[in-house]
Formats: C-alpha cells, structure tokens, sequence
C-alpha cells in the first residue's frame, strides 16, 4: 500500500496499477448527476440474467458505442439496447472527460472510453466476486465512479481463492484500475441502507471502458 505518490492523501495507489483518486468527481457532480438521470430515461435500468439463469441484484444500464450485457448466451458487449433493439445512448461528454482525466492522474495517457456501464445498488444489493474480461485490450484501464450511498468494495487478487481486502468508496470517488491488476477480482459488500442529500436510497456506480 503506497500511500505517499505525489505525496497527495487524496491519490493513493493501493495495488500496483490500482489507484484510489478520492473526491476526484466531485467538481463535475452536477453535470454527473443530469447525465446519469438522462441515461437511465431513454435506456433505463433492468435486471439481468447471468447465463446461468440467476437475476442479477445490481440493475444496470449502459451508455456508449459498446454495452455490457448478460443473458443465457452469455456475457459481452454489444452496440444496442436488448430492450429496445436501439442503440445505446451516446456517452455524456462529462463521464468522458472524468475518465480520461482520472486515467492521466493514475499514469494512464490517452484513455478514451467506448463503453459505460452504468450499476445500481438499494440496500441489501450485492455484487459477487468477478473478474473484467469482456473487453478486448487488457492493457486499458477501467475508471470507476461512485455516487450517492457509501460501498465496501473488495479487492481481490488474481486468483478467486486470494484473500480480499475491504475498500471503502463515498460519494465522488474515483478508482482506475489496470496494468497487472487489471484481472484482479473484486466485489462489492451488501449495501447499508441509507438516504443520500443527492442520490436518495441508492449507489449509482460507473464503469467507464475501452471495450472494442
Ligand atoms: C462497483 N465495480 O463498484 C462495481 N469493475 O459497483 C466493478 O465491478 C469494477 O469498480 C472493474 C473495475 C472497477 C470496478
Ligand atoms: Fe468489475
């Protein structure tokens, strides 16, 4: 755990390739906010299936060229909406700007993302134990936002059996992941229930990608 890079308390690389950038979005809160209400209006949030058949817990939405999704075929990305037969709706200028400035403060040039999944967690919501490795170039980043509601994430290593360690994300914080923990597996804790000033009873998290 190295907490002196740049000897900023607010940018800490927690695992190689893996830095916490804490607060990074809160300056973009509002343009963040519009977007992500109009995101979830034209393609709103739903619950998957995982091919195994199991209803996923989080609802999701995507926004970009390429969207995560999940039915008895499998897991991709793919450029429309399986609800609507549209394409996803196009990437906010905000959440491209976060990513790519939050990918530079990290040590990641030139990140531009091509796909956003957009997660929502109520109380109780959990997210299992997985690896990202649906996108075709490892060698890219992903940069994650939280927003509203507190998490406990869990950083895992590259084995499922590795134990986890337990990070706390708020409101406005920003996590780039890659390099040699880009397949690290990770999760989230069940979410405490709670009431955000902004957000109410939710944790809206994005996950900005270089999919195609
Ligand atoms: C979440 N995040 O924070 C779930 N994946 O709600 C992820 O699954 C995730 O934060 C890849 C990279 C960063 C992440
Ligand atoms: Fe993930």
């Amino acid at each position: 755990m190295n907490q002196d890079l740049f000897d900023d308390p607010a940018h800490w690389e927690i695992a190689p390739g893996v830095t916490l950038l804490r607060g990074f979005a809160l300056a973009a809160e509002a343009a963040l906010l519009d977007a992500v209400a109009a995101v979830t209006a034209s393609a709103p949030l739903r619950h998957m299936f995982t091919p195994g058949g199991l209803k996923m817990a989080v609802a999701l939405t995507n926004c970009g060229p390429l969207g995560w999704v999940s039915d008895a075929a499998g897991y991709r990305y793919q450029a429309s909406d399986p609800v609507s037969g549209q394409p996803w709706p196009a990437l906010p200028a905000a959440f491209a700007q976060l990513a790519t400035q939050a990918a530079a403060a990290a040590g990641f040039g030139n990140f531009e993302p091509d796909a956003c999944l957009v997660n929502r967690y109520q109380a109780g919501t959990r997210l299992s134990l997985h690896q990202d490795r649906n996108e075709r170039d490892f060698s890219q980043p992903i940069v994650s936002v939280s927003l509203g509601l507190p998490a406990v994430f869990l950083l895992g290593g590259l084995q499922r059996s590795d134990k986890t360690a337990r990070l706390p994300l708020s409101h406005g914080d920003v996590l780039v992941w890659g390099g040699p923990s880009r397949l690290r597996f990770h999760g989230v804790l069940p979410l405490s229930a709670g009431t955000h000033p902004l957000l109410g009873d939710q944790r809206i998290n994005l996950t900005l990608r270089r999919a195609g």
